[in-house]
């Protein structure tokens, strides 16, 4: 508590700001650039350090998972304009009592999936205690924050309540959403009960990341898209409005004073835009499947969109990329205000990090033209 927001008074001064000026709506010189998954994967050096220790051991790690954490930084120098800190959106389940595990080239795998309403109300009835199960999260963030000294606003994030169902009760990633759907569909009361308790930790847990040194936040809603659109109004949305509308009050009672940027992107839920733009967020996230020109005319100015270059892009020639850049930079209105570059998804691991330059690159000289 008290300790870590002392210890915040210590960080260097930002010296720049450009992301947080354009996730608050401000005008800018040139739209601000940062990459979704950019640490990890796809870099050397992240292996490297890595050097086949266990995913979760290496978040849990705050020399590790803060020098992971800075290394796109320290190799795209001037390119990028935030980091976001080295861990995942599974560590909520962690902290809510349940077993994750990170299956080597294959992904997340839960050993005691939710199946049955027991396995949930185990759940519902563990008291999380968010400061002490996610101490080695808060520890990571102050670490890195540090380090960073100021170059760019470091992201701390979590997962968004429905996504964080999927994996709970399917165990991992999914393909059927058997489980998921079948919990909704046959148990929607006690999937609400779900929702609201992954919530109320979400809301924790990120208010407890700015006290420990987080500028900006996001929430990843990655299996939106998976919802009908009246789904989503029940299982998703309420859930997403309530983390922006209470992260705030939270911060307040604990004593931060700024104004902190909340961004929210919810992967393939196309039907809810409308409804994003007025969730109480500073900025929605979006796919590659949206054209930007039709993104834009729909959020009519009120929040600031990041997004969505088709990460597969970046398999493609250097001429392909600048096109690609122009048009998604035009998109969004030239990019000088309400705008965010990103990708529409993450960086997958067979990426070539000299491509990764270039789309930078020229995300900064067509973004800065007048
Ligand atoms: O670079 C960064 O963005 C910081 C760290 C980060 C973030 C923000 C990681 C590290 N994971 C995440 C978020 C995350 N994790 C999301 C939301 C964003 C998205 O949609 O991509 C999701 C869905 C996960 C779950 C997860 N963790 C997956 C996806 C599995 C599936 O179901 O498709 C995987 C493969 C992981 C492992 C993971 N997390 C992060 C990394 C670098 C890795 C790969 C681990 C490795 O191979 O070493």
């Amino acid at each position: 508590g008290s300790s870590q927001s002392v210890a915040s008074q210590d960080f260097a001064q930002l010296k720049n700001d450009l992301l947080l000026r354009a996730a608050r709506g401000e005008r800018v010189e040139r739209p601000p650039c940062w990459i979704m998954r950019q640490a990890g994967r796809y870099l050397p050096e992240y292996h490297e350090v890595k050097n086949g220790r266990d995913f979760f051991e290496t978040c849990r790690d705050a020399e590790i998972a803060s020098e992971i954490t800075i290394q796109p930084v320290r190799r795209y120098a001037g390119l990028l304009d935030a980091a976001i800190i080295f861990s995942d959106i599974l560590v909520i389940p962690q902290a809510m009592g349940m077993k994750v595990e990170m299956v080597e080239g294959h992904g997340p795998s839960f050993p005691e999936p939710l199946r049955t309403v027991d396995d949930l109300v185990k759940v519902l009835d563990y008291e999380v205690d968010v400061l002490k199960e996610l101490d080695w999260a808060f520890k990571a963030i102050t670490l890195t924050r540090k380090k960073l000294d100021g170059q760019v606003p470091l992201f701390g994030f979590c997962g968004g309540p429905w996504t964080l169902l999927v994996y709970m009760t399917e165990g991992g990633g999914s393909r059927l959403f058997r489980f998921a759907k079948t919990w909704i569909n046959e148990h929607p009361d006690w999937s609400h009960k779900l929702l609201q308790k992954i919530t109320d930790v979400a809301i924790e847990f990120l208010a407890q990341q700015v006290v420990a040194g987080a500028q900006i936040l996001q929430v990843f809603e990655s299996w939106g898209g998976e919802l009908s659109s009246d789904d989503f109004d029940e299982f998703s949305l309420p859930y997403l409005k309530e983390i922006a509308a209470k992260v705030p009050k939270r911060l307040a009672e604990l004593g931060v004073t700024e104004n902190i940027p909340m961004i929210v992107f919810a992967k393939g839920s196309w039907y809810a835009l409308d409804k994003l733009c007025g969730a109480g967020y500073n900025a929605v996230s979006l796919d590659w499947l949206w054209n930007p020109k039709e993104a834009t005319k729909i959020n009519d100015g009120r929040v600031t969109l990041q997004g969505n270059f088709d990460p597969g892009a970046i398999y493609g020639t250097n001429e392909n990329i600048t096109k690609k850049v122009e048009k998604m930079i035009k998109g969004f209105g030239g990019g000088k205000q309400h705008y965010i570059v990103n990708f529409g998804h993450g960086t997958h691991p067979f990426m070539d990090t000299e491509k990764i330059r270039f789309f930078l690159e020229e995300c900064h000289r067509i973004g800065s033209q007048k």
